[in-house]
């Protein structure tokens, strides 16, 4: 028995045979064009993509979401006080799914992460009129291995308000994901800049990044969707095994399923009764097809 010769054979190898694997079976784009963004992506820690969605798109997903916000804001500063937050965004809209597995975005975690990477969470965020700057903080810094190291997620935050200086624009600090554990010093706050871009375009940055919210100045609301996304071994922020209603899962894309947890990472992390979870949904089906 000795297959396994060091750590990496035990961890690539994927028993399932019926369900293999579906990852990395997006639409290609070009390498030249995705090596460049990964450099920029080393250097900086974040990358901007802009005017991505067509203008039909941002506004069928805004007046979408902006039906779904209950009138509450944030329960404390970091949520934000005057942010309101539509959480478990996949089982009341699916609206977002495109840009979830935008082929740009899932070309570049194609690179970053292992094969059959999770999303962590899914959220829409809009800052309020009167909005103070959140907290800098890096998103990945609650997976508690010391840093500097690679990033173990990262996230998109797709502007669908024109992001600006004055109305709560992303804020990130260039250069902060290679730094150690501790926090940004007064002096390093001051290398910060807002994250400018107009509706429909999207800010790619690497769960180290040092970045938060900005301050909303303006007399409007900034509307952003963000989808963070995870190594296939680190735990999912939003628990989609509890909230995700298996009829609703079977509504999603074979990438999403995959990324909801519909999917194994090796040798057999994330099984159910010792079987494939894509069975349970199979189990469903025909369960439903009987009745
Ligand atoms: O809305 C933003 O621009 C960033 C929000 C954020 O980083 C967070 O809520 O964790």
């Amino acid at each position: 028995m000795s297959f396994i010769s060091n750590i990496t054979d035990y961890t690539s190898k994927e028993w399932a045979s019926k369900y293999q694997s579906t990852a990395g079976k997006h639409d290609k784009i070009d390498p030249q064009l995705i090596r460049f963004l990964l450099e920029e992506l080393d250097q900086n820690g974040y990358i901007i993509l802009k005017n991505v969605l067509p203008e039909g798109t941002v506004s069928h997903i805004r007046s979408e979401l902006l039906e779904l916000f209950s009138d509450h804001c944030g329960r404390n500063p970091f949520e934000g006080l005057k942010t309101q937050r539509l959480y478990s965004v996949l089982n009341k809209t699916h609206c977002c799914d495109p840009l979830v597995e935008h082929p740009i975005i899932l070309e570049l975690l194609d690179r970053l992460f292992l094969p059959n990477y999770l999303l962590s969470q899914l959220q829409a965020i809009n800052i309020l009129s009167g909005e103070s700057p959140q907290a800098l903080h890096a998103d990945d810094g609650f997976y508690l291995v010391p840093r500097p190291r690679q990033p173990l997620g990262a996230a998109t935050i797709w502007a669908i308000d024109d992001f600006t200086e004055e109305n709560g624009a992303t804020i990130v600090i260039p250069g902060s994901h290679k730094w150690g554990n501790k926090a940004p010093t007064a002096k390093e706050k001051e290398q910060q800049i807002p994250v400018v871009m107009p509706a429909g375009s999207v800010v790619f940055f690497l769960g180290t990044l040092w970045h938060g919210g900005g301050e909303n100045k303006s007399p409007n609301a900034r509307l952003a969707i963000t989808a963070q996304y995870c190594e296939p071994w680190c735990r999912q922020q939003e628990n989609f095994s509890l909230s995700v209603p298996k009829k609703r899962v079977r509504d999603c894309s074979e990438n999403i399923r995959r990324m909801l947890g519909y999917s194994i990472f090796g040798p057999f992390m994330g099984m159910v009764n010792g079987m494939h979870p894509k069975r349970l949904l199979e189990i469903e089906e025909d369960q439903e097809k009987l009745r």
